[in-house]
């Protein structure tokens, strides 16, 4: 998969979603997504409400946060989406020089 930096001339990369909640790991996303200076949506749920929607039931089985969606690709739990997330944007997390090159 293209990274957003890599994304080619006039492809639109696709938007990621964020899924959080102020008082949970969702912190570590947010800390994730903000080094990266990626764009992105966030949509807070509330606690035994919202996330257990039926709508976001149907996103994230677990009913849980953190969660992303980037285009089509869901990913749950704050370690997998961090390094989802390093994958994705190669070119912005080399920016931070945490890889050779
Ligand atoms: N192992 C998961 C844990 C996710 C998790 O337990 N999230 C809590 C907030 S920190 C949650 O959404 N709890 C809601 C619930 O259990 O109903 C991760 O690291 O992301």
């Amino acid at each position: 998969m293209a990274g957003y930096a890599e994304a080619p001339r006039g492809f639109e990369p696709a938007e990621i979603t964020f899924y959080t909640n102020p008082f949970s790991r969702g912190g570590i996303v947010h800390w994730m997504l903000e080094e990266l200076s990626v764009p992105y949506r966030t949509v807070l749920l509330e606690y035994g409400t919202t996330m257990k929607s039926p709508d976001y039931l149907a996103l994230n089985p677990m009913g849980k946060v953190p969660a992303i969606r980037h285009g089509k690709v869901v990913v749950t739990e704050a370690a997998a989406i961090c390094s989802y997330l390093a994958d994705a944007f190669p070119e912005a997390y080399r920016i931070l020089g945490r890889l050779d090159g």
